[in-house]
């Protein structure tokens, strides 16, 4: 090792004790590259660009940058160039090396480093620049300042070069451009994905007001792709983006900011008309999808103040009880983004802050500054008030039906709904339950199906949109009622995945736009209600042929317009071809339907997944399952196809 670097370098370096134990950090990454960006999947990838914008987003924090332009080369090179100070060239006494080399070659080059104020952005996994080096098989950086230009590279972590001038510059332009090369031998798959960046780096922009971020994708020479983020009102915007395709309840949104016991909030808010709360946490930029100190003060800030304000101006009658914060946030959109200098996460996937003091700076901010704005903006508080109250009375009759249905169910036994043609076996893991849109298609998927191991539950035409109804609605429709009731499972405080009568949960719908609706709404019902359902993998979406063929008395069927095309290449095109199109489930019988879409050993299924992946929007993603014995014209269809569907419709 050491024969290598003294090839690599000139007379003016001595490597002493320090330089070898830099070696060693690096190569502590290369061997356990996980410890240090979580996985070498595609997920660690990008992470090797965040935590590259991380650095150029402090200096934006710090003050000195405005604009960062991060470009997906071709050859999966990546280039983040900033307009800030420059990572300083001087020397670094400590390590009598440029503080750039430093910042590149150094394990956890923090704030001991940089000429001071350098901080390490991030909190999960905030380990900087030189993890980001050492998992590169090569790195180059260009700094511009003073007139010039100074440059190094870095093959696998090891320094090609001190740091050198390599040409002048307009003595006002300042800034740092990065670019690396992931090293193969690290990541299975160096393919970024711009849609992956594109989702981060807007949230960062977002984050970060005034910062202008351009994502480019000019990997493909004819078809450049370009994005550009830049939100003069930061969170504000963010919150307005989450409530785009909502119906706001008031205009405004509200926004509190202010710093105390050394740490920094901002707080967005709007309700709209619907039901569902999102409320996102982030410390310094990063998400806490398990919320923590900060969100619970924004909460009991919240539940304080409306309270408050709710009796003070009789808008909360003196013999209402009290609204609890549920009320209150039904509707709500909020982003609470918090700086701290030390952040302390908790829990098992220490994504909880734990900082003490975030709580009662949160509370103390969002509450003075609430309180405020409520006196100030009496139609506003108005309006949130009453859907309070509103939901408040919801949630008691919600209860009631809830009730009534427990107790229902404990005088009649578990009987199971009146449409429900049950299986004759009874255990789960060989039971699958098809949920059919439409009693005819319920019929014939009723005489087709195998008695034994497949119940079918028909449900009539569109069913309940949950994102759209309050709880009371939601427990009395029959359709929500009977699916309930068949899988056995009970929900919210009831929910008992281990009384689910069937292992397979299976929407059939039909092959077409409605269809597509309907199986949306009924992921959306079981997300909200029995998300275990879906995390551990129980639910499927059926895949119905589009097409059928039929041709000197044989038939093929076609779930795709290319597989048609492809069946239609094989066999000839002429007019001995009989084609079908199916517009529904209805339009098969019994026969056909068992052999497309539910005998086991033919059909495709789709299981539906959650992407962890998906911070403020909530994605399912579908892989596909097939049966056992699979023509290899089936495989053809969509083996790796990976569908994703937004649930924010
Ligand atoms: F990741 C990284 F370190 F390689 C990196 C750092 C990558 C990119 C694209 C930009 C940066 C970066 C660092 N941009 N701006 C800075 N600024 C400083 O490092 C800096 C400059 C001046 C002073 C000072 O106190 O004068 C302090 C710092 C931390």
């Amino acid at each position: 090792m050491s024969e290598q670097i003294k090839n690599d370098t000139t007379v003016e370096q001595e490597y002493g004790a320090d330089q070898i134990q830099i070696l060693e950090g690096l190569e502590a990454v290369r061997k356990r590259p996980g410890m240090y960006i979580g996985t070498t999947s595609l997920r660690g990838l990008h992470h090797l660009v965040y935590e590259i914008v991380d650095n150029s987003v402090d200096e934006a924090l710090a003050g000195y940058c405005d604009h960062i332009t991060v470009t997906i080369n071709e050859g999966n090179t990546i280039t983040v160039v900033d307009n800030g100070r420059g990572i300083p060239v001087g020397i670094n006494h400590k390590a009598g090396l440029p503080a750039v080399e430093v910042v590149f070659t150094v394990l956890h080059a923090g704030g001991k480093f940089g000429g001071g104020g350098y901080k390490v952005s991030g909190g999960l996994h905030g380990v900087g620049a030189s993890v980001v080096n050492a998992l590169s098989e090569w790195l180059e950086v260009n700094i511009y300042s003073d007139g010039k230009i100074y440059n190094q590279r870095y093959e696998r972590g090891h320094v090609c070069y001190p740091l050198k001038v390599v040409g002048d510059c307009d003595p006002e332009k300042t800034g740092t451009e990065v670019t690396f090369f992931p090293d193969h031998e690290i990541f299975e798959d160096i393919n970024f994905d711009f849609d992956t960046l594109k989702q981060r780096l807007r949230e960062m922009a977002f984050l970060t007001k005034g910062l202008k971020i351009e994502l480019r994708d000019v990997r493909d020479k004819e078809n450049i792709n370009e994005k550009v983020f830049h939100y003069e009102g930061g969170i504000k915007e963010f919150v307005t983006y989450l409530n785009r395709s909502k119906t706001s309840l008031y205009d405004d949104i509200l926004y509190f900011e202010g710093k105390k016991d050394d740490v920094y909030v901002e707080v967005a808010i709007q309700h709209n008309d619907a039901f569902n709360e999102s409320t996102y946490g982030f410390v310094n930029n990063i998400n806490t999808p398990e919320g923590g100190t900060h969100v619970e003060g924004f909460k009991s800030a919240l539940t304080k103040t409306f309270n408050k304000y709710g009796r003070a101006n009789k808008l909360l009658k003196d013999s209402d009880p009290n609204l609890t914060g549920e009320d209150i946030r039904e509707g709500l959109t909020a982003i609470i983004s918090i700086k701290i200098s030390d952040p302390q996460f908790e829990g098992q996937t220490k994504q909880k802050l734990g900082n003490t003091e975030a709580r009662g700076a949160v509370d103390s901010i969002v509450s003075e500054q609430l309180t405020y704005y409520l006196e100030q903006n009496p139609q506003v508080a108005k309006l949130i008030c009453e859907k309070s109250v509103l939901a408040q009375r919801a949630r008691e009759a919600a209860r009631k039906a809830r009730d009534l249905t427990r107790r229902k169910t404990a005088l009649e036994g578990s009987s199971l709904p009146g449409k429900l043609a049950d299986c004759s076996d009874k255990d789960p893991k060989n039971c699958e339950i098809y949920i059919v849109e439409g009693d005819s298609a319920g019929g014939s998927a009723k005489s087709a199906r195998s008695r034994a191991t497949q119940a079918i539950l028909p449900l009539r035409g569109k069913i309940l949109n949950v994102e759209k109804a309050r709880l009371d609605r939601i427990y009395g429709n029959e359709e929500i009622k009977a699916m309930i009731t068949a899988f056995g499972t009970g929900i919210h405080e009831d929910f008992d995945i281990t009384k689910l009568r069937y292992h397979k949960i299976i929407i059939m719908t039909d092959a077409d736009v409605d269809g597509a609706h309907i199986a949306t709404l009924m992921l959306t019902f079981l997300y909200r209600f029995m998300p275990e359902l879906i995390k551990q993998g129980y639910v499927y979406l059926a895949q119905p042929p589009l097409y059928k063929l039929e041709k000197n008395k044989k038939v093929w069927y076609a779930y795709s317009d290319a597989e048609l095309d492809q069946i239609l290449t094989e066999v000839g095109r002429d007019q001995n071809n009989k084609i079908q199109r199916y517009k529904g489930l209805g339009e098969m019988d019994a026969e056909q339907l068992w052999e497309t879409t539910m005998d086991p050993e033919k059909r495709i299924l789709l299981r539906v997944c959650m992407d962890e992946d998906a911070e403020s929007e909530v994605d399912l993603t579908f892989t596909t399952l097939m049966g056992d014995k699979v023509e290899p014209r089936r495989e053809f269809i969509e083996a790796n196809a990976k569908f994703v569907k937004n649930l924010d419709i």
